[in-house]
């Protein structure tokens, strides 16, 4: 057998410590993705552990345990752990939650070095978990690689600060920048491969979200093909509550639950329909809108990421159409809190024509273009000649330059 060779440097063992946590995710929110490995004075590797699942030990715990399953020995043990570092992606909890502390289970361990990437907001943390070790007598660095863990946790950290999901968006367009054709064609603009990228996008996440538009001239049933590690509830803004009863949304509603995202105002007959076949409802106010008639108004998109991250929705995905698409970006800029966080765009090489075409973002858009939103960083993938342009949505300042 091998004898794995030593960590060469602090930051080679946070990043083994990070690729562990990235292990977790999608099985572990909305709790971060945490990743933990304890090393020697030698930065041998002594154990090492992740969360990997909601309400299951946390990482340092599970690290602490592989240290015990390689060293039987109490007393080996307690010698190897007064010169041993822990190193961990987030910040012990110093609080009863599911589980007990990890700052308990770090000082019990008898390791002296805690190195941490990243401090943990959450409340009921927030720098405690630090201090205590501290307060122990245990050396404490923060910081190392901690720009890295805060884009694994991005979803996480936008919740605990902020109380709104972190906002997926996607859409497959032509090279013409064309959704769907003159008549409404839009099966299938991206290939097979693109298709399959979606479906595991779909199986990490709490929600997806269309427009009763898409909703009635796709009647997608929005499921992921192969199951991923969670169950999104597929969520229709629906301002009339006029989901069809025949659609394969409300079908499927077994299979995955299905939430309409309706006005105040809606038809109470529509609601009590929807809700008798077994479909969620929830009423929001309308978007607050200058000219715009009654008769058009719609859900408050923010007022509807708001209710879902109070249900702990942590990853969502908004899939369109235009019209959708088009609100959440034009409130994103008008309200000086983010609200798209990310962005998956599949190019087909292909073109529409036609000026009636449908582009993917509608709405009212900006004027000038140092407004812009942009990808950065832009990561780009060629899927069987399709292109796949991802990453996270950074918003310029509204006002331009
Ligand atoms: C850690 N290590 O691996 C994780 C932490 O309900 P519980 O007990 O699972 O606690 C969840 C909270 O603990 C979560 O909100 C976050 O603040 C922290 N997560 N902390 O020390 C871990 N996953
Ligand atoms: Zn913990």
């Amino acid at each position: 057998m091998s004898i794995p060779l030593p960590f060469s440097s602090d930051e080679d063992v946070m990043r083994r410590a990070i690729a562990l946590a990235r292990q977790g995710l999608g099985f572990v929110e909305p709790n971060p993705a945490v990743g933990a490995v304890l090393v020697d004075a030698r930065r041998n590797l002594l154990g090492e552990g992740w969360h990997e699942r909601f309400g299951g030990p946390h990482a340092e715990v599970n690290a602490l345990a592989d240290f015990k399953n390689r060293n039987s020995d109490a007393k080996a043990r307690s010698e190897l752990a007064a010169t041993a570092t822990l190193f961990v992606t987030l910040e012990p909890c110093c609080h009863t939650g599911k589980t007990p502390p990890c700052t308990d289970a770090v000082l019990a361990s008898g390791v002296r070095r805690v190195v941490v990437a990243l401090g943990d907001p959450s409340l009921h943390v927030s720098g405690g978990g630090i201090a205590q070790l501290k307060r122990a007598g245990i050396d404490v660095s923060v910081g190392l690689l901690e720009a890295e863990v805060r884009q694994l946790n991005a979803p996480f950290l936008k919740l605990a600060q902020t109380g709104l999901p972190y906002v997926h968006v996607k859409w497959a367009m032509t090279l013409d920048g064309n959704i769907a054709t003159r008549t409404g064609s839009s099966q299938w603009i991206s290939n097979e491969k693109s298709r399959a990228v979606v479906h595991e996008l779909r199986g990490r996440m709490d929600a997806i979200i269309v427009g009763a538009g898409t909703a009635r001239a796709d009647d997608p049933s929005l499921t992921a093909r192969s199951p991923g590690p969670r169950t999104a509830t597929r969520v229709v803004v629906d301002s009339q509550a006029a989901l069809s009863v025949e659609s394969q949304l409300v079908k499927t509603v077994a299979d995955a639950p299905v939430l309409v995202a309706t006005l105040e105002s809606a038809p109470e007959d529509r609601i009590a329909i929807l809700q008798t076949v077994g479909v969620d409802v929830v009423r929001l106010p309308a978007l607050a809108s200058g000219n715009r008639l009654p008769e058009s108004a719609r859900p408050d998109l923010r007022a509807l990421l708001i209710e879902l991250g109070r249900r702990g929705m942590t990853n969502v995905l908004v899939e369109g159409g235009s019209d959708l698409l088009g609100s959440l970006f034009d409130l994103d800029l008008k309200e000086g809190q983010q609200l798209v966080d990310e962005a998956h765009i599949f190019v087909a090489p292909k073109f529409a024509g036609g000026a009636k075409a449908v582009s993917p973002v509608g709405g009212i858009g900006l004027e000038h273009i140092p407004q812009l939103s942009q990808i950065d960083p832009l990561q780009i993938e060629v899927l069987d000649g399709d292109v796949y342009i991802h990453g996270p949505v950074v918003n310029r300042d509204p006002a331009g330059l």
